[in-house]
Order: C-alpha cells, then structure tokens, then sequence
C-alpha cells in the first residue's frame, strides 16, 4: 500500500455503512449489510489491506500457502468448467469459419486483443460466417457467451444450428458498440454449427463484429412449473403468478422479443414490493419463432402463490414464455 498516492488516504474513505445489496425503488434508499465494530471511516488503503486478509485467510481455508511473498494455489482444488469452444480470434486465423455471401475479416479495431471478427453484407441475400463446434453431448444444455457490435439498423443473428437445419438464433440488432450476448441452447446433435448472419446490405452498409465467443456446459433446471401468465402479457403490465414456494434465490426466464426502438427498462414487483428495473434489449422488427433472446430476473419465492408484475409502461415485449430455473454452470 506504500505505493498508493497520499490523497487516496487523505480523500477517500469508506463511510461505514458497508455494502448496498439492493435498492428499493420507491424511496430509493438501500439496504446495507452492516458489520458490527467497523469503524465509521476506514481509509482507501485499509479497505484493502482488508481485502488482502480476506483473501489470504481464504487461501489458507482451502489449502493454499504463503511463503516468502509468494500466494501458492493448491492445483486439486482448481475445477475445469465444461467448456466445448473458445474463439478470441487473436492468432489472425479465421480459416476455421465458412463464409456465405458477404465478406469476412479479422480487423484490428475490435472487442478485444489484436483481432476480432468482421462480418460484411453483401448486396443481395443473406451473409454469415460460422464454424462446427465439436464434442456436444445429444440433450445437454449449452451456453453460448460473445461479444458482438452492429452497424446502425442491422439485425443480426447468432445462431447455432445443425448443419442444414434452421436451429435456434439469438438478436443482436443496432448495438453500434460491443455488447454481451448469451443463450442457452440443448444439443441435437454432437456436432452442430455456430455462427452469425446478417441481412443483404440494401441502401446501406451493413456488418457484425464478433469477439471473445465460448459455449460452455450448464443446466438450467426448472423448480416451479406451475405459472400462469395472465392475459394481455407485455403490454404494459404482466402479472405472472408462480404457485410453489421455493428456498433460496431462483431466476425468473422471461423469453421475449423487444420489436422497439429502445431498450425496455422493465420494473419488477414481487410480491408487492418494487425492486429495480431489468432490461430487454431491442431484437429488430422481425419476431422471430426461432429466437431464444431471454432475459434473467433473480427473484425470490417466499409465498406459496407468488405474484410478479413486470412493467414496461407504453412499451410492448412480446413475451414468449416464462419459466422459474436455477442455472448452474457445470465444473
Ligand atoms: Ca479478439
């Protein structure tokens, strides 16, 4: 901590209230978690010897040591997740894509690292590029995580799908910076492709960036099947009642397309309280059947009939199913 500036400790201090866990939205004030016998200003600098202890004392707790300076890991504990691919594109190879209409490259001003991949359309018909993920196993559950970036008004779609298959798609639609996308899909084969595509440029320009790709093994599992969503849903409000209680936080999956021109910041009511907003990204005009875009609100089920309203004001979502799931990733 030597290193640190002196205004760091002379400016900046915690103010001993500790760690806000969640707002409540109509007062907007936060529940803390308190710690009792914290003093009310702990300099910058504590804070993180804090942190150093605690991570040291974790170490230590699971096998680790210390010894001349040095954190030592114990190999046994680390876990290898069930990962099935990984791209980041930054060895400048792109020869393990096919490429259909349309123009892909590796371009340097990108996501991440020296390279990411560049999707161009072509006059007429649709472009994509996509690769063969190998080593899936028929009927387990995969996520695919990326990073993707489109020109204005371009509605792209990552999908993975057997080869000739239409198989699932997931909407990245006039983003204009990189942003995160992921989605689940069940294998249907233990090689499938995965890729993206775009529309045929028309008047305008039109390409998809893609970077930092990998599919790895999870399971979502459903704990409450018993749902029912009432009518007139996505309009507005959509009363969705959930009857089972359930221990512990689960993921309430709202499967759903966004044909606006903006994020919908939807409100979430539990069970008569407000907690913050959770957002649908735009997915282009087209509803799509095949598209699995699917949003993730942690809820908790303390009530044998749980009532959860989603508001999205003069906003319309289509919603296309919802589910209760918990969702872990597989190690
Ligand atoms: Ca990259």
């Amino acid at each position: 901590m030597d290193d640190l500036p002196a205004e760091v400790n002379t400016f900046l201090w915690q103010d001993g209230k500790g760690v806000i866990i969640n707002y409540h939205q109509t007062d907007r004030s936060g529940y803390w978690m308190y710690l009792n016998g914290l003093p009310q200003r702990l300099q910058m600098s504590e804070i993180i010897d804090l942190y150093q202890q605690n991570f040291e004392s974790i170490l230590l707790e699971n096998g680790g040591k210390i010894e001349n300076g040095n954190y030592y890991i114990p190999r046994t504990t680390l876990g290898k997740a069930d990962s099935v691919y990984f791209e980041n594109f930054n060895d400048g190879d792109l020869s393990s894509y096919t490429v259909s209409g349309g123009k892909a490259e590796l371009v340097t001003e990108g996501y991440e690292g020296p390279y990411t991949a560049k999707l161009s359309a072509s006059e007429s018909g649709k472009s994509s590029m996509y690769t063969t993920i190998n080593g899936l196993t028929v009927g387990e559950q995969y996520r695919v995580v990326c990073y993707v970036s489109t020109t204005g008004a371009t509605e792209a779609e990552l999908f993975v799908r057997e080869a000739g298959k239409d198989g699932v798609t997931a909407t990245v639609y006039d983003t204009s910076r990189h942003v995160r996308r992921y989605f689940t899909f069940t294998a249907t084969a233990t090689s499938m492709e995965f890729g993206i595509q775009i529309p045929e440029a028309g008047n305008a320009f039109k390409s998809v960036t893609l970077d930092h790709v990998s599919i790895y093994r999870v399971k979502e599992t459903p704990v409450v099947t018993d749902i029912k969503v009432a009518s007139g849903s996505g309009v507005g409000k959509t009363q969705i009642t959930v009857n089972g209680k359930v221990d512990g936080e689960v993921l309430l999956k709202v499967t759903f397309a966004n044909p606006g021109s903006a994020t919908v910041n939807a409100s979430v009511t539990v069970n008569g309280e407000d907690f913050k907003t959770a957002a649908f990204y735009k997915t282009g005009t087209t509803v799509d059947a095949s598209a699995v875009d699917a949003t993730y609100i942690p809820v908790l089920l303390s009530k044998e009939q749980n009532t959860i309203v989603l508001s999205t004001g003069s906003n319309t979502l289509h919603i296309q199913s919802i589910e209760i799931v918990t969702v872990s990733d597989l190690w």
